[in-house]
């Protein structure tokens, strides 16, 4: 008994390379990185700006989604030709007092969101270069930890104009249509 040989014919070994190199294909596209120029990871949704009063410092409000399935991390902000100093504070409440402090990083969760609101997280927009007044749109520029920046107008109102009631800052993760 001759052991049953099975010559590969030309046509077979095309046929398996093409399989090969679809394989490699699907892969590539399986791992292509997420950050495509086409879309950038974040959205700035209802940007604002809360105008205090006798010369308190106003506050820059927000909603960041993020489109990628990485968490995105906000780094800090800038607005050059309207404020001198930026910066991320977080209000935090302690019993009937509430106090803002610093954060150096905003963690918005993959997929997720995240509303910088009255009462959370903001952006704290001080020594102002002219006169702001309700009405007014002025650019502010996120930076974020991967490098990456994303500018949005901010439109300025009175206190108490802002979007009513605000929901508390906290990460989350969305469903779709959800809000
Ligand atoms: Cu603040």
């Amino acid at each position: 008994m001759h052991p049953q040989h099975h010559p590969t014919s030309a046509a077979q070994r095309r046929q398996s390379l093409r399989r090969a190199l679809l394989g490699a294909a699907l892969l590539a596209t399986a791992y292509a990185p997420q950050a495509s120029a086409e879309r950038p990871a974040i959205s700035v949704r209802d940007p604002w700006i809360r105008l205090l009063p006798a010369g308190l410092p106003a506050s820059a409000y927000m909603r960041l989604d993020n489109h990628s399935s990485r968490p995105v991390t906000l780094v800090n902000a800038d607005s050059p030709g309207h404020y001198s100093s930026v910066a991320l504070h977080r209000t935090v409440k302690m019993g009937a007092i509430s106090t803002m402090k610093a954060v150096d990083r905003v963690v918005i969760p993959a997929h997720g969101h995240l509303r910088l609101a009255p009462g959370g997280y903001h952006i704290m927009l001080l020594n102002a270069k002219h006169p702001v007044e309700p009405g007014q749109q002025l650019p502010i520029t996120l930076r974020f930890a991967d490098g990456s920046r994303v500018t949005a107008r901010f439109l300025v109102r009175k206190a108490g104009d802002g979007p009513q009631p605000q929901a508390p800052s906290r990460p989350r993760t969305d469903t779709p249509f959800a809000d």
